[in-house]
């Protein structure tokens, strides 16, 4: 599976634009052709223009065809952001128009240059590209909405995180405002960068660090959570569902001082919700802004959570090595990545 880089996603040209070009280069192969020939040299021109215009054409769609990440190749979790950002059934569909103008442009191009080819009339030859460029352009017009629409995803899709699903991901979850962020900015090396949730106004923080050469993603979960399971949308669950395939472990963050605002019970609740919708994931509960609590040990007494302060630094290098030895427990995958104590004549 390949990492999306969705800031990486190139730009699109609008049908005026691409014509230009596609015309552009046309024109310049023309001039290139010698011939002393009036008939022949006419032929090789207006043959040669058709020809590089539609290359052009068909080398630019179908190199964004191809730039544009695939949806059958996208990781489940890809696959719901770009659903709930653009949909993927428009995604599909607006690729596919790319494709299809490709393949036309090309038929019509054979066609014209297998017509000029046996003509023997200069003035004709000049129609008929004439017409080709027409039919042509008028394909390309016909697939702007689709272009336009590729502009546009690619502002929505430029603002997703990218996630590398080969890669451990520590999915930060809990109530609004327990400190996720705060967390995820002291455990990250550097600072988290910001994406969004297409369905959400808050931004999500994407953080990593890296421990005994392994690299551990942090994903936040703002607003995601914050509303009962039945007011949900479709899409918003999509997204909930696909952090389950991403996450190696989900970080619960509780705030027992009940600073951010949400009594304990609610918290508790919201616990019991994730719990139950990621089953599968291994679940990881914290005690948050122990400063609060007065707490400095590491664990609180009280709950036996560990217990951290993200402002504070309490408690964040036994947390990082506990999620490490969690995720590492659960990881028989990499022949790298040996138990701690063991080692490797061959490595070093
Ligand atoms: N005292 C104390 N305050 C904290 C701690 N961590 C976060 N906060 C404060 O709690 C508030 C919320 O922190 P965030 O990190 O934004 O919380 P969040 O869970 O990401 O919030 P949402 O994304 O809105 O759900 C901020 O005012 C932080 O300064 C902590 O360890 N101790
Ligand atoms: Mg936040």
């Amino acid at each position: 599976m390949t990492v999306v880089i969705w800031k990486k996603l190139p730009t699109v040209l609008l049908s005026d634009e691409l014509l230009d070009k596609a015309f552009r280069r046309a024109t310049k192969a023309k001039d290139s052709v010698d011939d002393s020939d009036r008939l022949f040299r006419t032929r090789k021109q207006m043959i040669r223009m058709i020809q590089s215009a539609s290359d052009v054409l068909d080398a630019t769609l179908k190199g964004y065809v191809s730039k544009w990440p695939s949806l059958d190749k996208q990781s489940e979790f890809d696959r719901a952001l770009i659903n709930a950002s653009v949909g993927c059934d428009a995604y599909r569909h607006h690729l596919s128009n790319l494709q299809w103008a490709s393949n036309q442009a090309m038929t019509i191009a054979k066609k014209y240059e297998t017509q000029i080819d046996r003509m023997m009339n200069v003035d004709g030859m000049h129609v008929r590209r004439r017409e080709a460029y027409g039919r042509i352009s008028s394909i390309i017009d016909q697939i702007n909405p689709s272009l336009l629409w590729l502009n546009r995803a690619r502002d929505q899709l430029r603002k997703l995180p990218s996630i590398d699903t080969s890669e451990p991901c520590i999915v930060v979850a809990g109530s609004p405002n327990v400190g996720k962020s705060a967390l995820i900015g002291v455990l990250s090396s550097n600072e988290p960068d910001v994406a969004a949730y297409p369905f959400t106004t808050k931004q999500l923080h994407v953080g990593h660090f890296t421990e005994r050469r392994r690299r551990y993603q942090l994903v936040d979960t703002p607003g995601l959570l914050d509303r009962p399971m039945d007011e949900r949308n479709k899409i918003e669950m999509q997204a909930i569902v696909a952090l389950e395939h991403i996450g190696s472990i989900v970080l619960f963050l509780l705030d027992p001082a009940e600073h951010g605002g949400t009594p304990m019970e609610s918290q508790q609740n919201l616990l019991a919700e994730v719990a139950s919708f990621l089953p599968q994931t291994p679940l990881l509960v914290v005690d948050g802004k122990a400063d609060l609590l007065n707490i400095d040990t590491g664990v609180n007494p009280v709950s036996g959570h560990l217990c951290i302060s993200a402002t504070e630094g309490y408690g964040i290098e036994q947390l990082r090595a506990e999620l490490v030895e969690r995720i590492g427990a659960d990881d028989i995958g990499d022949p790298l990545n040996l138990p701690e104590g063991w080692h490797r004549s061959d490595i070093n």
